[in-house]
């Protein structure tokens, strides 16, 4: 079967490892065609459709997985609608549509996005592409791990951003695959997207009533069943960070290993930055590099200069 994803590099962060005084490795999934991991999740499930003959795909997107929406279509030869929240940035909008894709602004926050698509999907007879919610996202994200074990390197833990859980699923359901189920995962969210710490401090399934942080690529006010019950069977703790750690991890990794990354994906970063203790506990660490396409050196200069 075609797929819409390269295998990406996997390297050592010394800066991160003298920071943190254990081997840091990170999984470089911004350097994936579409700047992010949502190549592999919803390449595959775009795969999928297209080979039932689907003619149209439809999704709704805070930008990432949108843009890998787009590039499958691109590739595939089918037409594709994006809904975006109004929150989505320029720069993302004009990538989407740079792709061949008809960019649609609905509603403040991704959930509202979501529900446009659906009805837009159905009524076109088109395949609806979520960004996180769907086995066959699951199943994509979860090569990740796949070529992490291939590389002979075990991790005694793993980082990675949260939004509604897509990443989070694949990952969780690839380690157990390949027999790494005592792999601790640490989920870094912002503050105003944390939907996955707020369900697992309340032990069931938490609707945020707003989304308000930088990384509007997290912003997702309820995060798939899925991940939430993931938290029975895996070793999971959820970590939040401020939108200016965030954008302060972005400036360093540039600096660092000279790779742009959205304050999404910085979320990650920052944990490790700020050298959180919890995290000098393991033997080693796995940072998933989710990347994002929504940014570049003015967007992350303004960040700079503007968040408090
Ligand atoms: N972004 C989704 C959901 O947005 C999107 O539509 O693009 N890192 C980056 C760079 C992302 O773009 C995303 C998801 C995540 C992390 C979190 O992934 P998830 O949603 O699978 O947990 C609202």
């Amino acid at each position: 079967m075609t797929e819409l994803y390269i295998q990406t590099p996997q390297i050592d962060s010394l800066p991160l490892s003298k920071i943190l005084g254990i081997p840091v490795y990170l999984k470089m999934e911004a350097l994936q065609p579409s700047g992010s991991f949502k190549n592999r999740g919803v390449g595959h499930m775009c795969v999928h459709y297209a080979e039932q003959g689907t003619r149209c795909f439809v999704s709704s997107s805070g930008g990432n997985a949108g843009l890998a929406v787009a590039y499958a279509g691109r590739k595939l030869g089918i037409p594709v609608k994006v809904v975006v929240p109004s929150t989505t940035p320029s720069l993302a909008k004009e990538k989407i549509a740079a792709e061949g894709a008809e960019v649609i602004v609905h509603g403040q926050a991704w959930d509202d996005a979501h529900i446009l698509a659906k009805k837009l999907a159905s009524e076109n007879h088109a395949a609806y592409i979520p960004p996180f919610d769907h086995p066959l996202i699951w199943a994509g994200n979860s090569t990740i791990v796949y070529e992490i074990f291939g590389s002979g390197i075990k991790p005694d833990a793993i980082l990675l951003s949260v939004g509604g859980g897509g990443l989070l699923c694949g990952v969780l359901q690839g380690l157990h695959a390949v027999g790494w189920d005592d792999v601790t995962v640490i989920t870094a969210e912002t503050e105003g997207a944390a939907s996955f710490a707020a369900s697992m401090f309340a032990d069931k399934l938490v609707t945020l009533d707003k989304i308000d942080t930088i990384a509007t690529t997290l912003g997702a006010k309820r995060v798939a069943e899925e991940a939430f019950l993931w938290t029975k069977k895996h070793p999971i703790i959820p970590q939040i960070v401020t939108d200016r750690t965030a954008v302060n991890a972005c400036c360093k990794f540039a600096d660092d290993h000279r790779v742009l990354v959205e304050p999404a994906c910085g979320a990650s970063l920052a944990l490790a930055y700020q050298g959180l203790p919890v995290l000098k506990t393991y033997q080693s660490l796995l940072i998933i590099v989710c990347g994002g396409s929504g940014v570049n050196r003015e967007m992350l200069k303004h960040w700079d200069e503007t968040i408090q």
